[in-house]
């Protein structure tokens, strides 16, 4: 099956026959949880639920339309709904904050290095930070130092907005939702939900923006930006994914989560001649790195390691009975898979201690140590090659070829290669610019965010990513979304036949796949610097572009805060899966509509995703009339 296009209905038997596997093993999956989920609390899907006191919990309901307090459905789905994007920005923002303490134990014969020189330098030129007659470590540990003060420093607004359109700055500014420090945005949201604040909808509204912007703006942005310092800027780089992906004789190792300082040190254990000879000593003919979620897509991005899968293909992953060990660090892992591995020879290991969960295995990571740390991890999965069960090995036939690594540097440096159009060495996106002025190119669109078994799970993903390219409209892709066009074979440069004649005429020019894989959900900030770049060389407000942001199965906290910065960024963004705030008409009509009149654009919420591609498809039409393009 290598080399071709997936459809749903393939991968769908796959996950069947999978799913079949867990029956045989007595093993429960989330299929079976969400059945026994049925009936969803209608309170809780609508947001009107309000337990942030002990006087509740309160539900609305045309009876009771007040709590004990007195706040509406308005005012409990508002906090409720800003509460998810404080969540959401803390972990994305936390992640960061790991990253910015690992570059500033970063040394010459440390564990962790810096491999982006010429980007550390960038960054310490733009914050300030002097660099001559310095060591390089100096300025590493300076530039950290400076990332770390982003979180907590009392005054003045996040460094990275700078970066940003002039004309988008502005509003900002007007509309007071330029974030200060990020922990401070989420405190203030935390603080401001608390019994007895803010009962008006609209200002937790215009906090959940700030907030959001903390997120994207600094949390994923800072991630980022001192991820490729540490580990690298990546490059166009080919991959496989797909569960075809593990192998028969090899000790095959799932990386899970998202903190790249856990998962670069494994990639290197898992290729340390020692290691791989004792793997062999164990009868494996080697070491098999894959991995799931967002740390795939950075390993991906960097090192080439195949991608599993995505967020709803972790459970599949253990049922091939062929994977060794299960590493996790944070975010996005079931904590059912522990029980799961137990019905396969799978160890199941977390490794930090702001994920623990219980039946795993606990090994802590330890940054200091890193190398040896990962090296003591990676030992535990050899160790237990033996005890995998042949008999309960499947291991589905689907395999798909892939194109990662589109950083904005890389598919700058690939678009100029290409078209010689450049001026300056270090590139400019004119040549994207103008495509999209031409018309050749229609728009763009980024598709983002999870998988969610309220919709047809990966089904909106592809359907939407085949509409858009259908259409003219080239796709960059993050986190799990990215993840389910790989599965598909839509990162396969392959895929540009299915293409319009446009963009398939620029993919085979310039020699990419037309859905980018531009890495995990942080790297989304990837994008809006990369909308932004374009918005900078046409000298307008990003609104005005024909650019548009699609979560078609979003589901995480992460998302929500994703969400608010995208639109806080001038980009509108379409939903395949409501929020819960449906109870309240007013946070309805602020979310779809209201929101536009402050930061210029706005949500929309279309689960159908034949409807929700075409109405992307209108909006983005719409923005090239009244370009008058
Ligand atoms: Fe998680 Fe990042 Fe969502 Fe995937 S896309 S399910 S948040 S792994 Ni980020
Ligand atoms: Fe009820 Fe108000 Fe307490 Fe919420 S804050 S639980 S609405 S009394």
């Amino acid at each position: 099956m290598e080399k071709t296009i997936l459809s749903i209905e393939q991968m769908e038997e796959i996950n069947s026959l999978l799913k079949q596997k867990a029956v045989e093993a007595g093993a429960e999956t989330w299929q079976d949880r969400k059945e026994a989920q049925k009936v969803s609390c209608k309170f809780g899907e609508e947001g009107v639920c309000c337990r942030i006191c002990s006087m509740g919990p309160c539900r609305i309901t045309p009876k009771a339309p007040r709590g004990i307090c007195g706040a509406t459905a308005d005012t409990i789905a508002a906090r409720n709904f800003a509460r998810m994007v404080a969540a959401g920005a803390a972990a994305h923002s936390d992640h960061a904050r790991d990253i910015a303490h690992v570059l500033h134990m970063s040394s010459e014969n440390g564990s962790y290095k810096v491999k982006d020189k010429d980007k550390l330098y960038r960054l310490a030129g733009e914050w300030g930070v002097s660099t001559e007659g310095k060591d390089l470590y100096d300025v590493a540990h300076e530039v950290a130092e400076v990332a770390l003060m982003e979180f907590g420093k009392p005054f003045g607004t996040l460094r990275f907005l700078d970066r940003a359109v002039e004309q988008r700055q502005e509003v900002w500014k007007k509309e007071n939702v330029a974030p200060r420090a990020i922990d401070r945005e989420i405190a203030t949201i935390m603080h401001s939900t608390h019994i007895g604040c803010t009962a008006e909808a609209e200002s937790l509204v215009r906090m959940g923006l700030r907030t959001g912007m903390s997120d994207g703006w600094g949390g994923s942005m800072i991630g980022t930006e001192l991820t490729d310092i540490l580990f690298g800027t990546p490059t166009p780089i080919q991959t496989e994914s797909n569960l075809g992906v593990l192998e028969e004789d090899m000790v095959n190792i799932v990386l899970h989560g998202h903190d790249p300082s856990l998962s670069e040190m494994i990639v290197l254990a898992s290729e340390d001649a020692e290691l791989v000879a004792y793997a062999k000593e164990k009868g494996a003919k080697g070491i098999n790195l894959a991995g799931l979620c967002c740390t795939a897509n950075e390993v991906t991005m960097r090192h080439g390691v195949k991608m599993a899968g995505n967020f709803l293909q972790q459970e599949n992953a253990v049922l091939t009975g062929a994977v060794e060990a299960v590493i996790v660090d944070v975010q996005c892992i079931f904590p059912a898979m522990a029980a799961l591995a137990d019905c396969f020879h799978t160890k199941f290991i977390t490794t930090s201690p702001k994920a623990k969960i219980p039946g795993a295995t606990h090994i802590e990571f330890d940054e200091h140590h890193a190398f040896d740390s990962a090296k003591g991890i990676v030992k535990e999965a050899i160790d237990n090659y033996a005890n995998r069960d042949r008999a309960k090995v499947y291991i589905p036939d689907s395999k798909q070829t892939a194109m990662a690594g589109y950083s904005i540097e890389a598919i700058i440096k690939q678009l100029d290669l290409v078209t010689n159009s450049h001026v300056d060495k270090t590139g400019t996106v004119k040549p994207l610019a103008d495509c999209i002025v031409s018309g050749v190119l229609r728009g763009a669109v980024g598709i983002v965010g999870c998988n969610n078994p309220k919709v047809r799970p990966d089904y909106s993903h592809i359907e939407i990513i085949k509409n858009m390219i259908a259409n003219d409209v080239i796709v960059v892709a993050t986190g799990c979304a990215a993840q389910a066009a790989a599965k598909a074979g839509l990162l396969d440069k392959e895929a540009r036949n299915l293409a319009g004649q446009g963009l398939r005429t620029v993919c085979e020019l310039v020699d990419i796949p037309p859905v980018l894989h531009m890495g995990s959900c942080v790297d989304i900030s990837r994008i809006i610097l990369l909308v932004n770049a374009v918005a900078k060389h046409l000298n307008m407000d990003i609104p005005k572009l024909p650019v548009v942001g699609i979560a078609p199965e979003w589901m995480s906290e992460k998302a929500v805060a994703i969400g608010n910065y995208v639109i806080t960024s001038g980009i509108d963004t379409f939903l395949g899966v409501y929020p819960q705030v449906t109870g309240s008409a007013e946070m309805v009509d602020l979310l779809t509509n209201r929101v536009e009149d402050i930061v210029g654009a706005k949500f929309t919420v279309e689960m159908d995703p034949a409807k929700l591609s075409e109405q992307v498809l209108e909006r983005i039409e719409a923005k090239r009339t009244a370009l008058g393009i």
